[in-house]
Formats: structure tokens, sequence, C-alpha cells
């Protein structure tokens, strides 16, 4: 199995490079926001809860978003490989995947992270929220509150994956395509080095 994670502060483009990558190299997209706003479309208990959270530009408590990861692993577990897409979003949340993971004998192999300033990133979403009808996009204020949370609760994933020296920081400004570009040459290179390791 292959699997990486996009990181990257809120509206880095992880969503937008996500589409691409998983068409591109085949791999399961699980991105923790589309599955919460999927169960808030529903009417779920978990998304009724979630909604009090992501209005406010706060995170989802990490029970509910690894039970939900879990289920996810446990229905897609014919896939060649995972991307997780905003997620995992603390250290709790980075040390409960390792170990669902290793449950099925695989690993993070790479982790990518989209580097975008927060004067752009703010721009960005404050534009996407003219039209995506998201409620965490329309007030700058929360949206600077989501900011503020990714620095104290989701940079120490960062630090969590150096140590494991799975960590490639990539430069998230300029076009989408120069991006991916960007992105598919890391993953390529990471997918070349385990196929040649499990040859050896
Ligand atoms: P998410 O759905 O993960 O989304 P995001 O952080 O808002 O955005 P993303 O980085 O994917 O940006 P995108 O590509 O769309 O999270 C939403 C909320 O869900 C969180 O605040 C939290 O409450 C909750 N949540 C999710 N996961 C959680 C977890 N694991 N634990 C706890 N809570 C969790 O890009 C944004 C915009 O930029 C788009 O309009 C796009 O068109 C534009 N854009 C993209 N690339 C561009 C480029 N190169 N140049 C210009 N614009 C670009």
């Amino acid at each position: 199995m292959f699997n990486i994670i996009l990181f990257g502060p809120p509206g880095s483009g992880k969503g937008t490079q996500s589409e691409k990558i998983v068409d591109q190299f085949g791999l399961v997209h699980l991105s923790t926001g589309n599955l919460l706003r999927q169960e808030i479309t529903d009417k779920t208990p978990l998304g009724m809860e979630a909604r009090n959270f992501m209005d406010k530009g706060q995170l989802v408590p990490d029970e509910v978003v690894i039970g939900m990861i879990d289920s996810c692993l446990e229905k897609h577990s014919a896939a060649k490989g995972f991307l997780f897409d905003g997620f995992p979003r603390t250290v709790a949340q980075a040390e409960a995947l390792d170990k669902l993971l290793s449950l099925k004998k695989t690993a993070i192999s790479k982790v990518l992270a989209l580097e975008v300033t927060e004067e752009e990133l703010v721009k960005r979403l404050l534009k996407r929220g003219e039209t995506s009808g998201r409620s965490d996009d329309t007030n700058e204020s929360i949206i600077r509150n989501r900011y503020a949370v990714y620095k104290k609760e989701t940079e120490p994933v960062a630090q969590y994956y150096t140590q494991q020296g799975k960590m490639e920081v990539i430069k998230g400004e300029g076009s989408v395509d120069e991006i991916f570009d960007a992105l598919s040459k890391s993953i390529e290179t990471e997918m070349e080095e385990q196929q040649s390791l499990s040859a050896s």
C-alpha cells in the first residue's frame, strides 16, 4: 500500500490538489472535511454535533474524526493506497492513524505540506465563500480563527512527521498546475523508492 498525507493550513489547496492526485495515482481520497460536510447534509447526529464546531472554525473532537477514518479504512480494505486530506489535524489524530495503519501492516509513506501565507489563505477562502455556501468561509474572523487553531493544534503534527523523516514542504502559491507538478514529482520519487526497497 502507498499512503500519503496532504498537509497544510485551511485554504492551502489540499482539496483542490487531492482531486488531481487521486485521479493520477489511483489512490482513495479520504477528506475529513468532505466526510463531515456529508454528515451535515444528511442531518445525522454526528453531523449535527460537528456543525457546532465547524461553524465557529474549531476542530471537531478527535474521537469523532478518528472513528470516521477507521470505518473508511475498513470500507476500502482492498485499496492500493490512501490520500489523507485534512487529516490528521492534531497529534492525537496522527498517533491514532499510525496505530490504525500498523494494524493493516502498512504506514504513511510521505507527508506533503503546502506552504501558503496567511493573507493569501484569507483571500482564497473569502473568495470561495462568495459561491460555496460554506458558512465557515464567509466571515473573516472565523477564517482567522481557523488559521489560529491550525497554528496551535495542527502545526505540531508537522513536527511529529519531521521526526519520522517523512515531511516535505511544497510551495503552495502559484498556478494549480505548477503546484500539482511539484507534488506529482515528489510522489513519483517516493513510489519509485518504495518499489526498489520492496524489490531488494
Ligand atoms: P476542510 O474541508 O479540510 O477544508 P479547508 O481546510 O477549508 O480547505 P483546503 O485546504 O482543502 O482548501 P481548498 O483546496 O478547498 O476543513 C473544514 C473544517 O472541517 C475544519 O475547519 C474543521 O472544523 C473540520 N475538520 C476537517 N477535518 C478535521 C479533522 N481531521 N479534525 C477536526 N476537524 C476537522 O482551497 C481553498 C480555496 O482556494 C478554493 O476556493 C480553491 O479554488 C482555491 N485555490 C486552491 N488552490 C489555489 C491556487 N493555487 N491559487 C489560487 N487559489 C487556489
